[in-house]
């Protein structure tokens, strides 16, 4: 019998085990031809630009075979898929990711090498895909990542913005904000798909049919209809199997109109509602948990909502035709956070409207397929539109809210008969001078799953925002705490740690996370600890670059990074930081030989253009810098930074050269956070309070690896409840009052005394929304314990080790199995 054929020749070393079949050469041949045929241009001549182009094009015919084999299979298994809707996606850059994802990234730096280019300069290239606010955002990003990686069949909805987040500069101090153009050139990465267009309808009014017999038909006649164009972005699984797609929709002007409508006079103001259909996918609302309370946000939530459900609709009839029976079999709609609550009557009327369906079977089908996640308890971001703007832009979704509330406040008046308060409190419509529609409730009525997004979050809740819900509907309420992927979070950005590790326990860990725990052996063994902080150390080599070129701010990598990044925000308490610095400022005035371990404090943040108090802490957080930076009596034992523009491309660049990680904010404020997991993976010992998830973290990683202060949880209530008096700490703590008193000063504002006072002012007449001067101490104290720990460098760096290996349960990939247990029951689609 024949055992053996024709030997082939060796393929080319490949970077990892997975990776494609991709040699060096033919990565070489790829780019200089896509240089030439998509680019339009050559090797002697061509720009960066042109060159990152080209190789985005190279990765590009990697990716768009796999892309069509995926919805090849997903079309012939008719597997059940999950439809992630969210209003923000923040991607970042995608070279370096689908990289890594195809196994490619060495051997496409090499190829780019040879002709002559660092992969890294190229990187920079690249416009951060900034459609997203932050943690909620980002999460979106690493989901849809997570969802690929583990072949699970999935689609991402959202908004084709024309400009992303605003880009952050940095005046006298202030921050002024930019357009954010990321695609004024292109973008490489998306492809428009016009044969896929849907007309989404506006404004208008409700005409009521009776038919002959005796029953009603409703009938919506729009005053203006829009189009919405899909553009699709492969997203690549690690390693490379599944490509699924984030589908972002455009709005454009549509041929169709309602002359008929128009005439009738439902068109009212026609010019205004003409430039509207340009608008809708014009900016994202940069706006963190808060609501921006305009036209223009409901017609975006509306406008994306509607192009998905119809989308949604439009591959379930190419598999069952007009038989919803296996429509909540088939589909489950991820509403992220309130966004996109109006999917809910909005499938309502598509089911009874356009498809005939009876209110009972409609409802049916809506409340199997639609779960919500929570991402907040700010009141302020808990939406709420005005009746009349429903009235106006979309009639036919108030009679069906209308309806839903009907039927609802029936099951309450069961549960509590007679009891008018409890409709009051958990009726979908707010009463009041202006009547508004309350959409979180809307949420929990509508769904199946609703989920907080860390333990002690969904505990809150159930027990403090959705209390009666919780006693109509227990089973409904799922905790699944945030993660974030590997492969963007330690592998990508932080390389050198990355190759330790991998040349430590093997290369499983970015697809399997909790094998990082085979680290754990490690941490007490010198030779290891020594390349570890070696790693970290050269990580703080590059950002001490970086920091330079961004701000002419001189530090040394030998002083402790500190680092605070994320949107700007009283509840995180940027100005906790701020005050605890110029408290270690006077101490070291006091007594320059203090015994202290030289520190930079690094922050990053964006705050909302109408956010007055936050851009009052950014503005003295600059001032606050350029005096103690400058001031050669403390000599260089103290450097604060502001860097501008805060965005995923700078966090990959700020984290892994952190050893402190704030995350401070008052505890039961911050939902989650996620760049607390980020930081602990790449080993920065977190400096924090027992909120969000930082309480996991402490679990997994132990206390005594972190440096945990300040009230909990109930201590916050408790002090509050009790009537917290901010003037108490400011009279009873010398230091406290002493550093509150300066920013009244002309010492960091020569000339302008006063000029820092809001933040005074916010704690003292505000009273101290968020118990900042009630932390003070505490933090303070877990400061010093974080500087002493910090001389002892084998100490600090088996802490610091332990939190990398012990990280595990934090990967994105494990949040996503989580929603497939407790909400999703999605099966794995093997493509080949
Ligand atoms: C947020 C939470 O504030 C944050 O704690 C959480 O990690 C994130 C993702 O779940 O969601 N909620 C929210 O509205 N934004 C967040 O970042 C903007």
């Amino acid at each position: 019998k024949k055992t053996t054929t024709a030997k082939k020749a060796a393929p080319a070393p490949a970077a990892e085990g997975f990776a494609l079949d991709v040699s060096v050469e033919q990565f070489k041949e790829s780019i200089v031809r896509n240089l030439n045929t998509t680019l339009g241009t050559d090797a002697e001549k061509a720009s960066d630009k042109a060159w990152w182009g080209a190789t985005a094009a190279a990765v590009n015919e990697l990716v768009f075979s796999r892309l069509s084999q995926t919805q090849k299979t997903h079309l012939n298994k008719d597997t059940r898929a999950v439809h992630y809707l969210s209003l923000e996606f923040l991607m970042g850059r995608l070279m370096g990711n689908n990289l890594q994802s195809l196994g490619l990234f060495e051997n496409a730096a090499q190829a780019l090498k040879e002709l002559g280019h660092e992969i890294t300069d190229l990187a920079e290239e690249e416009p951060d895909m900034a459609l997203g606010n932050g943690g909620l955002g980002r999460l979106a990003a690493c989901f849809i990542d997570s969802l690929a990686s583990l072949n699970y069949p999935a689609i991402g909805y959202g908004i084709h913005y024309e400009h992303g987040l605003f880009r952050q500069t940095i005046q006298q101090g202030r921050q002024i904000e930019r357009p954010d153009s990321w695609r004024e050139y292109g973008n490489p990465w998306e492809i428009c798909r016009p044969e896929s267009t849907q007309e989404v309808p506006l404004f208008g009014y409700v005409e009521t049919v009776f038919e002959n017999d005796g029953s009603l038909r409703k009938v919506w006649h729009p005053g203006s209809v829009i189009k919405g164009v899909p553009w699709d972005i492969p997203i690549v699984g690690y390693k490379g199997t599944t490509v699924n797609i984030l589908r972002l929709w455009e709005s454009r002007a549509s041929e169709f109109f309602d002359w008929d409508a128009f005439n009738a006079g439902a068109y009212k103001d026609a010019q205004g509602e003409q430039n509207l259909a340009e608008t809708v996918s014009k900016v994202l609302y940069p706006n963190d948990e808060t609501e921006a309370g305009k036209q223009l946000r409901l017609v975006q939530q509306y406008f994306f909502c509607a192009c998905s459900l119809k989308d949604i609709m439009r591959r379930y009839k190419r598999a069952h035709g007009d038989d919803f029976s296996k429509y909540a079999e088939q589909i489950v709609i991820q509403l992220n956070d309130t966004h996109p609550t109006v999917a809910i009557p909005e499938l309502m009327r598509v089911f009874m409207d356009e498809e005939g369906l009876n209110w009972e079977d409609a409802w049916a089908i809506c409340q199997q397929s639609f779960a919500y996640t929570n991402h907040t308890l700010l009141p302020e971001a808990l939406e709420k539109w005005p009746v009349y703007l429903f009235e106006r832009v979309l009639p036919r979704h108030l009679e069906i809210i209308y309806e839903i509330n009907r039927r609802f406040l029936d099951e309450v008046e069961a549960q509590w008969p007679g009891d008018d308060a409890k409709k009051i409190k958990l009726s979908l419509i707010e009463e009041g001078a202006q009547r508004m529609i309350r959409m979180g409730n809307l949420c929990v009525v509508g769904s199946y799953k609703v989920n907080g997004v860390a333990a002690v979050h969904s505990e809150l809740v159930k027990a403090d925002l959705f209390p009666e819900f919780y006693e109509m509907w227990p089973e409904k309420f799922v905790n699944v705490t945030n993660g974030v992927t590997p492969r963007r979070w330690l592998k990508a950005c932080n390389p050198r740690l990355s190759s330790l590790i991998s040349d430590t326990i093997g290369s499983d860990w970015p697809g399997q996370l909790d094998k990082l725990v085979a680290l754990k052996p490690y941490a007490d063994k010198a030779a290891f600890q020594k390349k570890y902080m070696q790693a970290k150390r050269e990580n703080k080599l590059e950002l001490v670059n970086t920091i330079r070129e961004l701000t002419g701010v001189e530090v040394s990598p030998d002083a402790i990074f500190d680092v605070l990044i994320k949107r700007l925000h009283e509840y995180k308490r940027q100005h906790l930081n701020l005050l605890h610095i110029l408290a270690l400022y006077r101490r070291l005035l006091e007594n320059p030989n203090m015994d202290f371990h030289p520190m930079v404090f690094l922050f990053g943040a964006k705050a909302a253009p109408g956010y007055k108090l936050a851009k009052e802490i950014i503005f003295a957080i600059n001032k606050v810098a350029d005096r103690i930076n400058n001031d050669p009596r403390i000599k260089d034992k103290l450097k604060v930074v502001f860097l501008p523009n805060y965005r995923v491309s700078l966090a990959e660049k700020l984290i892994p050269a952190a050893d402190l990680s704030e995350q401070i904010s008052t505890a039961g404020y911050e939902a989650s956070g996620t760049g607390n997991m980020k930081m602990a993976l790449n080993g920065a010992l977190t400096m924090g309070t027992m909120d969000g998830a930082n309480i996991e973290i402490a679990e997994e990683a132990g206390e005594e690896n972190m440096f945990i202060f300040g009230l909990s949880v109930d201590e916050v209530k408790e002090t509050k409840a009790k009537g917290y008096n901010p003037w108490d700490y400011y009279y009873g703590n010398p230091e406290i009052k002493a550093v509150l008193d300066w920013l009244d000063t002309d010492y960091f504002t020569p000339g302008e005394p006063g000029a820092l006072s809001a933040i005074k002012r916010s704690l003292l007449d505000g009273g101290d929304p968020y118990l900042v001067l009630a932390d003070f101490e505490s933090y303070s104290e877990a400061h010093k314990r974080a500087n002493e720990m910090y001389k002892d460098q084998k100490a600090w760096a088996k802490s610091a080790i332990l939190n990398t290996a012990q990280m595990g349960k934090f990967t994105s990939d494990r949040s996503i199995e989580d929603y497939v247990d407790r909400i999703w029951s999605l099966k794995k689609c093997d493509v080949k």
